[in-house]
C-alpha cells in the first residue's frame, strides 16, 4: 500500500472516529522547502521551492447545518465547532483559524458549511510552510467539492486570502504557490510579479547529493513582528527608489541613493541589497539546472543567500548560522536557512554518502551551544496538492 494510500485510510477512519460519519474525499498539501529565493515573493521577485514529501492530509464531508466543524488528529481530540456566520478574522483563532480562513473564503460556495478533520506530518513553526499545507488541502478540497472551476491560481489566492486577511500573517506567496504547484522530481521556478512558472528538473539523487533538512528547534511565527517589519521595510525603499517591486532594481549600483546617512538608510539598503542579489542568485541557480551543469556548482550560491540572509536582512538566529557554518565546516557543498526566518530550518546540500558525517557534525555543534540534537531529514522534490481518495 502507497504512502499516499495509507494517509488516506488513516484520515478517513479519524473523520469516521470524529464526526460518525464518511468524508467525502481526502486530499493533501505538502510543506516545502525553497532552495533560493527568500523574501523575494513580496518584492515581485523569483522564487525556487521544491514540495517535500510530508503532507496535511485534509478529510472533509458537507454538513446542512450552516456550521463548519474542524478537528485535528494532532490536537487534543476536541472539536472547534461555529456557524458560518460568525467566521470571522480571529474567530476561531489558533491553528482552527487557517481551515477557518479558507472555508470564510468559500463560505457562499457552501452554505450547508463542512466538517474537516485534519491529519498532518508537516512539522509545525519549523520554517516548512505547515500553514500552507494546511490551507492548501483545504482548499483543494473544496474546489473538488464545490468550486470545480477553480485553477490553480485561484487556491493560491484562496489559501493567500485565507493566511493574510483571517490568519493575519501577512506573507507573499511562495509557500501556497509551493504547495499548490511544485511537482515531483521538479524545483519551481515562479516569477512572483507575473505568476508565470516553469518546472525546472532537479535531481539530486542521479548526481549523487542530496538535501538535508535540520530544523533547529527554533520556532517562528509569521504573525509577530518581525516579518511584517521586514516587509515594511522593503515597501519603505521601494517607494525611495520610486519603483513599485524591489523586483525593477537589477542593479545593486542604484540602492546608493538610499544611503542618506541615516541608520534608517544604511538599514533600507542592506534590505533592498538582500532582494536584489537574492533576486541575482535564484536567476544563477536556475541557469546552472537547466544546462545540466553539475548541480554541486548551486552550493556556494546557497551559502551567499544565507550570509546575505543574516547581514543584511538579519532574519538568521544563531543556530541557523550554527547549522549552515558546521554542515560547510563538514563539507557540505552550500547550506542556507530557508522560510521566513528569527528560526525554523535550514537546508544542506552535500554528497549522500556524506549525510551522516555532516548530520553528525551539526548534532555535534548543537552540542557544544547546549542545545537539544535537532531534527533531520533527507527531502527529494516531492508532488504537490493531490486528492488522495
Ligand atoms: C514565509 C512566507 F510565508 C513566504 O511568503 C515568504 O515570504 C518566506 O517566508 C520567505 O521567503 O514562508
Amino acid at each position: 500500500m502507497s504512502r499516499d494510500q495509507r494517509a488516506a485510510d488513516r484520515a478517513q477512519q479519524a473523520f469516521r472516529e470524529q464526526f460518525g460519519t464518511a468524508a467525502e474525499g481526502v486530499w493533501a498539501a505538502p510543506g516545502r522547502v525553497n532552495v533560493i529565493g527568500e523574501h523575494t515573493d513580496y518584492n515581485g521577485g523569483f522564487v525556487l521551492p521544491i514540495a517535500l514529501a510530508h503532507t496535511t492530509r485534509a478529510a472533509v464531508a458537507r454538513r446542512d447545518d450552516g456550521r463548519l466543524a474542524v478537528a485535528s488528529r494532532q490536537g487534543d481530540g476536541g472539536v472547534v465547532e461555529l456557524d458560518l456566520a460568525d467566521l470571522a478574522p480571529g474567530r476561531p483563532d489558533g491553528w482552527a483559524g487557517y481551515p477557518a480562513g479558507v472555508v470564510a473564503g468559500m463560505r457562499d460556495r457552501l452554505p450547508g458549511g463542512a466538517s474537516v478533520l485534519v491529519d498532518s506530518d508537516v512539522p509545525v513553526g519549523a520554517g516548512l510552510s505547515s500553514s500552507a499545507a494546511l490551507t492548501c488541502s483545504v482548499a483543494l478540497a473544496l474546489r473538488d467539492l464545490v468550486a470545480p472551476e477553480l485553477g490553480a491560481p485561484d487556491l493560491v489566492e484562496l489559501a493567500r486570502r485565507a493566511e493574510n486577511d483571517f490568519v493575519g500573517a501577512p506573507t507573499g506567496i511562495l509557500d501556497q504557490s509551493a504547495s499548490v504547484l511544485c511537482t515531483a522530481g521538479h524545483a519551481l521556478f515562479l516569477d512572483t510579479r507575473d505568476r508565470s512558472s516553469e518546472q525546472v528538473p532537479l535531481d539530486l539523487a542521479g548526481a549523487g547529493l542530496a538535501l538535508l533538512v535540520v530544523d533547529s528547534g527554533v520556532t517562528h511565527e509569521h504573525a509577530g513582528g518581525g516579518y511584517g517589519d521586514r516587509r515594511r521595510e522593503c515597501e519603505e525603499a521601494a517607494r525611495r527608489l520610486g519603483v513599485d517591486f524591489l523586483r525593477e532594481v537589477e542593479d545593486v549600483g542604484r540602492l546608493g541613493v538610499l544611503a542618506d546617512g541615516t541608520a534608517e538608510g544604511d538599514v533600507l539598503l542592506r534590505r533592498a541589497r538582500h532582494i536584489v542579489t537574492e533576486d541575482a542568485r535564484v536567476l544563477q541557480v536556475v541557469a546552472a539546472l537547466r544546462s545540466d551543469a553539475d548541480p554541486r556548482r548551486i552550493g556556494p550560491v546557497l551559502t551567499a543567500g544565507h550570509e546575505s540572509l543574516r547581514d543584511d536582512f538579519e532574519i538568521s538566529v544563531p543556530l541557523l548560522d550554527a547549522i549552515v557554518e558546521s554542515a560547510v565546516a563538514a563539507g557540505a557543498h552550500g547550506a542556507r536557512m530557508v522560510g521566513g526566518g528569527f528560526g525554523g530550518s535550514a537546508i544542506a546540500l552535500v554528497e549522500a554518502d556524506a549525510v551522516d558525517a555532516v548530520t553528525a557534525a551539526v548534532a555535534a555543534r548543537f552540542e557544544r551551544e547546549g542545545s537539544p540534537a535537532p531534527r533531520t531529514f533527507v527531502t527529494v522534490p516531492s508532488a504537490g496538492a493531490r486528492r488522495l481518495a
